[in-house]
C-alpha cells in the first residue's frame, strides 16, 4: 500500500477521497498483521502454489514410505478419526484419495457415547481382529501413548495426524502434528483434517501428480476449519478460499 502525501502547505491529511479511502484500508490491514505489499496481495487473492511444501513436516516422509509400503505389500489399511467434523471430514478425504486406486482400506469413527474421544479399546480390537496392519488416526491419537503400544504389540502400526497440544509422553507410531517439538513446519494451526490433506498432498506429490488432482478434496478442508474454529490466516486462508470454490462449482454428492 503506497500512501501518497499531498503537496498542500500546511496539509497532513489526505484531501483526495481515494488516498482516504487507501488509508482506511491500509489501517484495516495493519491491524491484522499485514504489513507490505505481498501480504496484502496474498490476502485479498490466495494462491494455491502458495501452500507450504507438505514435506516440511516432521515425520511427513515416514509417513508416505508407510503408506506405499503398505500398498505395496496388500495391507489393510484403517483410516480412523475423531467423531466430530474436523475428524469426519478428515477420514472423509483420506478415505477419498487412498480409495481410489487401492480396494485394502477401510475407516472407524468411534461411538461418542460409548467410546468417547480419541482412539478406543474397542478401535483397537476392531484393527485387530479384521487384519489391519496400518491404522492412519485423524484429529486424535496424539495423546494415546498406551492404546498405540497395545496395538503395536499386536501388529498394528500407526500414522497419527493430529494438530492438538501435544502431551509429555507421545505414542511409538510415525507423528505428524505441527505442534510437536522439532517440526519446523511454517504454520501451526491446520485443522486436524487440514494435517490429513498435508498428508494426502505428500503422497500425491510423490506419485507426480499436479495439485489439481487433490484440489477437489478442499471443500472438506474448509468445512473442517469454520468447524474447529481454528485461525483463519495463512495457509487456512487459502484453504478456505479455494474450498469454497469447490464448494460452489463442483458440490459433492455429501454435501449437497
Ligand atoms: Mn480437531
Amino acid at each position: 500500500m503506497v500512501y501518497q502525501k499531498t503537496s498542500q502547505p500546511g496539509s497532513c491529511c489526505p484531501v483526495d477521497r481515494r488516498g482516504g479511502d487507501f488509508r482506511v484500508l491500509a489501517n484495516v490491514l495493519a491491524t491484522r498483521g499485514i504489513n507490505d505489499f505481498n501480504q496484502a496481495k496474498s490476502f485479498f487473492r490466495p494462491e494455491i502454489n502458495d501452500l507450504h511444501n507438505p514435506f516440511l513436516m516432521k515425520g511427513m516422509s515416514e509417513a508416505v514410505d508407510r503408506i506405499e509400503r503398505a500398498i505395496k505389500a496388500n495391507e489393510n489399511i484403517l483410516i480412523y478419526g475423531d467423531y466430530d467434523v474436523d475428524g469426519t471430514t478428515a477420514v472423509t478425504l483420506v478415505y477419498d484419495y487412498l480409495s481410489r486406486n487401492y480396494e485394502q482400506i477401510g475407516y472407524y469413527i468411534p461411538d461418542r457415547y460409548k467410546e468417547g474421544y480419541g482412539i478406543s479399546d474397542a478401535g483397537v480390537d476392531f484393527a485387530i481382529d479384521n487384519s489391519f496392519s496400518l491404522v492412519i488416526s485423524l484429529d486424535c491419537g496424539i495423546k494415546e501413548t498406551d492404546k498405540i503400544s497395545r496395538a503395536k504389540e499386536n501388529g498394528v502400526d500407526f500414522i497419527v495426524c493430529d494438530h492438538h497440544t501435544v502431551g509429555e509422553r507421545i505414542p511409538d507410531a510415525i507423528i505428524l502434528n505441527p505442534k510437536q517439538d522439532g517440526c519446523n513446519y511454517p504454520f501451526k494451526e491446520l485443522s486436524g483434517c487440514g494435517v490429513g490433506f498435508k498428508l494426502v498432498q505428500a503422497v500425491s506429490q510423490v506419485r507426480g501428480e499436479t495439485l489439481t488432482e487433490i484440489e477437489n478434496l478442499l471443500d472438506l478442508v474448509m468445512v473442517s476449519i469454520g468447524a474447529d474454529v481454528v485461525s483463519m490466516t495463512n495457509e487456512n486462508r487459502i484453504l478456505t478460499f479455494f474450498g469454497l470454490e469447490i464448494l460452489n462449482k463442483k458440490t459433492s454428492v455429501g454435501f449437497q
